[in-house]
Parts: C-alpha cells; sequence; structure tokens
C-alpha cells in the first residue's frame, strides 16, 4: 500500500448494524444474490429497526423458502426456517409461547401470498400480534422468474412469455391494501428501496410495524417492493427506473392502516 493511499482520510457515514452478521464466510453468502438484487437491502433495514428499538436481543425471525429465505442466515438472533408459505404459522406459535418477544416473518410474494396465502388470512383473521414482511419483487426468483400473484399486467416471465393477460392470468394482489381491511391489523403499508429517500421511509414503515406489535395492538404488515433484474431481464440500474415508472403505478406507496387502538 502506498503512503498516499494510507494517507487518505474515510468519513464513516453509516455503521454496519450490530444484528447483521460481518463474519468473513458472509461473503459467501452475499454472493448468492444476483448483481443488484435488493432483498440484502431489506436485511439490513430490519435490522436497523429492531436496533432502534432496541430489541434486538429480543426478536425472533421466521424465514421462508426462496431468494428472500437467504436472509435467514443474514442475522444475529433466533430463527426459524418454515416450510414454504407456512411462516404465520410459526410466527403466530412462537408468540403465543414467547408473547414477550418481537416475532416476525420475512417472506417472498410467492411465499406469503400464494403457497402462503391461507396462513396468511388465518393469522390476520385471529389477529395474531406477529409482523410480517412481505418481499414483492412481482415474480417467483428463486426457481426462474415465473408468474406471481404480484406479476403486473403484460409482464413477461418464464410462465407468461407473451405478458400476463388478465383473461388468462388475473389481475396482480394488492396485499398490503388487502391486509389493511382486516379488523385485527394494526399496520399495513407498502415501501420500496428503489431510491435513498424510499429506504428511509421504508424503514420508518418498519420501525412503526414492529412498534405496534410491540405495543400489543393487532397485527402488522409491511409490503416491500425489490428489484430482480436477472429475471426482469434489466440491468440494475433499469430495474430501478422500472419500479419508478411501472411498478409503483400498479402498487402505490404508503401507509394503509395504522392504528394505536382496535375495538
Ligand atoms: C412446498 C413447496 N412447493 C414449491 C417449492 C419450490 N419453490 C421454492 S422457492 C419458490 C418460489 C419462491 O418465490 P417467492 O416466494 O416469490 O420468493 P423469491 O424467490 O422471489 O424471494 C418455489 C415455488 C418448494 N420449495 N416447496
Ligand atoms: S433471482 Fe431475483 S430475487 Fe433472486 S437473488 Fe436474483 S435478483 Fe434477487
Amino acid at each position: 500500500m502506498s503512503e498516499t493511499t494510507k494517507n487518505i482520510a474515510r468519513e464513516v457515514v453509516v455503521e454496519k448494524p450490530l444484528l447483521l452478521r460481518g463474519e468473513a464466510w458472509m461473503d459467501i453468502l452475499w454472493d448468492l444474490f444476483c448483481p443488484g438484487c435488493q432483498i440484502p437491502l431489506v436485511g439490513r433495514l430490519i435490522a436497523e429497526s429492531l436496533e432502534e428499538l432496541g430489541v434486538g436481543s429480543n426478536a425472533i425471525m421466521v424465514g421462508c423458502v426462496g431468494c428472500t429465505g437467504i436472509l435467514i442466515a443474514s442475522l444475529t438472533m433466533d430463527r426459524v426456517s418454515p416450510a414454504h408459505g407456512r411462516g404465520p404459522d410459526v410466527a403466530t406459535a412462537l408468540k403465543r409461547i414467547h408473547p414477550e418477544t418481537v416475532v416476525f416473518t420475512v417472506q417472498g410474494d410467492g411465499d406469503c401470498i400464494a403457497i402462503g396465502a391461507g396462513p396468511l388470512i388465518g393469522a390476520l383473521t385471529r389477529a395474531e400480534k406477529i409482523t410480517v414482511i412481505m418481499v414483492n419483487n412481482t415474480n417467483y426468483g428463486t426457481t426462474g422468474g415465473q408468474l406471481a400473484p404480484t406479476t403486473l399486467t403484460g409482464q413477461v416471465t418464464s410462465t407468461t412469455p407473451k405478458g400476463r393477460s388478465p383473461s388468462a392470468e388475473g389481475y396482480p394482489v394488492h396485499t398490503a391494501e388487502m391486509v389493511a381491511t382486516f379488523r385485527g391489523t394494526a399496520y399495513s403499508a407498502r415501501g420500496s428501496l428503489h431510491t435513498p429517500a424510499d429506504y428511509q421511509r421504508t424503514k420508518k414503515y418498519v420501525r412503526t410495524a414492529f412498534q405496534r406489535q410491540i405495543e400489543g395492538v393487532g397485527f402488522s404488515f409491511v409490503e416491500v417492493i425489490t428489484a430482480c433484474p436477472v429475471n426482469w431481464h434489466m440491468t440494475p440500474v433499469k430495474a430501478l427506473e422500472w419500479i419508478g415508472e411501472k411498478v409503483i403505478a400498479e402498487f402505490p406507496l404508503g401507509e394503509f392502516k395504522n392504528v394505536t387502538h382496535i375495538e
């Protein structure tokens, strides 16, 4: 290393959250994600939110099957990997056994609202005091980019090579809006990560969702839109632009329900 290189002043802008693992082997884990994938950012914003609320050592993460499921290895807390789509069932059991603990699932959109639609609706119906974080990348990422309930109308996927057609495959499912209609829901929001400002807003949504659980108000939910450049057949930069132009036109961002008391 030259003297000049050694003397470059480095200003720390942001630290790695302590809850996010930092061991050298983690490089192998991050390498599992495609270039431009935003799922690792979801892990980061969860870690930051729990740390800011001071509950990191008192939380249990319930993972899922899929690219989103890789996150299960990234956080230093108690974690459980359920069968595909069964996160809300497992989270229900954990929360009922450990009511003082923050219990949350992190699920792909296929995991949460396709194969896992039943467990999600069950937890909503029972007004479980858990938090569900659903990663919406508009397709089944892991298995080769098939149609998901969240696929946009006209979007080309490996199972809709001519684009999603409402007459054949129906319309995109708006999960955050649907969750907000349940009486036992305390909080429901949708955020994205396609700009730094959106990252901060989405982190606020995740923090509020955890806060409502800590207060014991009811079910809380955050849908996070993320880029899947490989299955969208786009560069990482183009994928972020596509979110800003097309994805949020179908899936508006914001809070759909936020209450501190349920009758
Ligand atoms: C019971 C069962 N059915 C099907 C599969 C195959 N499978 C693995 S991941 C996946 C889809 C995952 O998509 P999504 O939940 O949207 O997560 P992403 O990979 O996009 O994060 C499927 C169908 C499985 N592992 N288990
Ligand atoms: S397939 Fe999509 S969701 Fe999965 S790691 Fe690659 S970019 Fe991420």
